[in-house]
């Protein structure tokens, strides 16, 4: 297993995000990086290197320009509003939901968070940019590794990735790793590449941005969006739509699902890929389906994790593995490398 370590990701460090009517600390810190790798490393799991430096055309073929634009220059822009805003994280106020026009990019720095964003949960920070930046070259440099012959290559990384769209960020992610991989998996000349989404949150995001194609099979088991953020999408009726028609599948279950329910639907997603005819996998490895996860509502267990990653092996894929969620810190080491060593 090589490892990409985004050697970055501590740059972006949230203050406070909305929750249930409060500003309350992040849930997502740097530290739970740190005890991946520093598990990663007690049990000489493979190679970990820094990420190649990737043109930023190379987040062209997922995100649009003028997000991409914007994502670049909002820490500026929000401390040149007020310098004292260098103290303050920026948050998300205004959102232009139906009626209202998305087309017309506003000047008023509020209106346009507003416009490339979908909660008030992902404060953006002086280094949120080169954090995440960072964190796509190592997304990229893992599908190359892959495409290359490798079998398998793990994207260490944060911020997340799989709640990013083509053009807005949220649920603590900003660039879309797992899009960016297959994406890369794809340009390298794999024809069929598959996303396995196992976060306990659906990757809307990453859903959206194939939603309407053949050649990219997205699959995601999650918890039910009736009840569980992102709310809006993640339904078992959400097929894919156009060319992509029948490309899509999506598996919610309840709150409270433990392991052998969960299991058994990872087998159904499994088969899906293997009638897809997928030449490829990126997993989006979230960990937050863990039972002491203090924002989620499965309950996995930490051994269990170790079944997960041989499962994932007998697909027989070359795999990407990109770092999603998973806010239970103390654990979080143990439980994502128990994955990458059941699958080595
Ligand atoms: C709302 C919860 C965001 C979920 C983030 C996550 N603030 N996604 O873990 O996978
Ligand atoms: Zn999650």
């Amino acid at each position: 297993m090589l490892t990409y370590y985004n050697h970055l990701h501590s740059q972006h460090q949230g203050k406070l995000e909305m929750f249930r009517g409060q500003l309350v600390p992040c849930f997502e810190v740097p530290a739970r990086v740190d005890h991946v790798l520093a598990e990663l490393k007690a049990r000489k799991l493979g190679t970990i290197l820094p990420p190649e430096p990737f043109d930023d055309s190379a987040l062209k073929g997922v995100h649009s320009q003028r997000y991409l634009d914007f994502l670049a220059s909002a820490w500026d822009e929000w401390v040149a509003l007020d310098p004292a805003n260098a103290q303050r994280d920026a948050l998300p106020s205004v959102w232009p939901v139906r009626s209202l026009r998305s087309d017309v990019l506003p000047a008023n720095f509020a209106a346009r968070m507003g416009l490339f964003s979908m909660d008030a949960g992902t404060p953006l920070t002086e280094g949120t940019w080169d954090a995440a930046r960072a964190g796509a070259d190592c997304a990229l440099s893992a599908a190359l590794a892959v495409a290359g012959g490798e079998r398998a290559a793990f994207a260490l990384t944060r911020p997340p990735g799989h709640h990013a769209g083509a053009d807005f960020f949220g649920g603590y992610c900003f660039l879309n790793n797992a899009a960016l991989a297959a994406q890369a998996l794809r340009d390298q000349g794999i024809e069929r590449v598959a996303i396995l989404d196992i976060d306990y949150h659906h990757g809307n995001g990453t859903q959206a941005i194939f939603y309407e194609r053949s050649d990219v099979y997205f699959t995601s088991i999650h918890g039910d969006p009736h009840t569980e953020y992102p709310f809006y999408l993640g339904y078992a009726d959400e097929l894919g739509a156009g060319a992509g028609l029948g490309f899509n599948r999506n598996w919610p279950l309840p709150r409270g699902t433990g392991f052998e329910v969960w299991r058994a639907t990872l087998q159904q997603a499994l088969a899906c890929i293997a009638e897809f005819g997928a030449q490829a996998l990126v997993v989006s490895l979230g960990m937050d389906t863990f039972v002491g996860d203090p924002i989620s509502g499965f309950s996995l267990q930490s051994a269990d994790y170790l079944q997960v990653g041989e499962d994932l092996a007998k697909a027989g894929l070359p795999t990407v593995f990109v770092f999603e969620g998973g806010y239970a810190v103390a654990e979080v080491g143990t439980n994502a490398v128990n994955v990458l060593q059941g699958f080595d």
